[in-house]
């Protein structure tokens, strides 16, 4: 093969040194969003998302609001990707070796909350059981720091049976409150709950005596539901 020629050029190959080789090539214009640039457009983090463009072969990073993420490049026009623990609501960036894209649209993260923590101390304990019954009976909501921590047996209402499950868990050893709740069976939410708040990875029942007990069971479905979503 050696003096080749081709098209008015010459080349030499040195048949010794042959073996195989990889030839590997990227898009040399720079990446773009296409239609509405990802979907869903908010999640927390864990979320899969899809991002959809032009260029997006070899990516290096997405960064959600500057926070790196895992994805896969499942083809030139379409990335899948995972909303990483630490993203805050903002833009998605796109980055290759021809350059970056971020998005015009923001990707919204829900702020975050801990089943529980109703007065967003980062701890779990007496105090916030005494919370909801102070937004219930003594009109105080400023003093909630949002509705869904609340809820504590999350059937979407707000009433007595949040407190009481609460002091369920607390004081007599009751299954713990659904996630995002620190100690809810180690799920993601979970754990990202902790995270965010800095709370220990699990939070501990009965901690206090029996003084503290409020007679009401636990009911079967909402049994049922935790160990449902345990496994998520
Ligand atoms: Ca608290
Ligand atoms: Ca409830």
């Amino acid at each position: 093969m050696a003096g080749k020629s081709w098209n008015g050029f010459k080349w030499n190959i040195d048949d010794t040194s042959m073996g195989q080789f990889v030839l590997s090539w990227h898009p040399t214009t720079r990446p773009e969003f296409t239609g509405t640039g990802f979907s869903p457009r908010s999640g927390p983090p864990g979320t899969k998302v899809t991002l959809r463009g032009i260029n997006f072969t070899g990516a290096t990073s997405v960064l959600f609001n500057g926070v790196s993420a895992d994805f896969t490049v499942t083809s030139d026009l379409r990335i899948t990707t995972t909303v990483p623990l630490d993203a805050t609501t903002g833009p998605i960036t796109v980055v290759t070796p021809a350059g970056s894209v971020t998005s015009a649209n923001e990707f919204k993260v829900p702020a975050p909350f801990v089943r529980g923590d109703t007065n967003a101390d980062s701890a779990i304990d007496l105090s916030d059981a005494i919370w909801i019954l102070g937004f219930l009976f003594r009109g105080s909501p400023e003093t909630l720091s949002c509705e869904k921590s609340a809820d504590t047996n999350d059937d979407q209402k707000l009433d007595l049976s949040d407190a009481v499950a609460l002091l369920n868990h607390l004081f007599r050893g009751a299954a713990a409150p659904p996630p995002p709740y620190p100690g809810s069976a180690g799920t993601r939410r979970a754990r990202w709950a902790a995270r965010r708040l800095g709370l220990a990875s699990s939070v501990a029942g009965p901690s206090r005596p029996s003084r503290w007990q409020i007679p009401l069971a636990e009911t079967a479905e909402r049994e049922e539901r935790e160990v449902s979503q345990s496994g998520e």
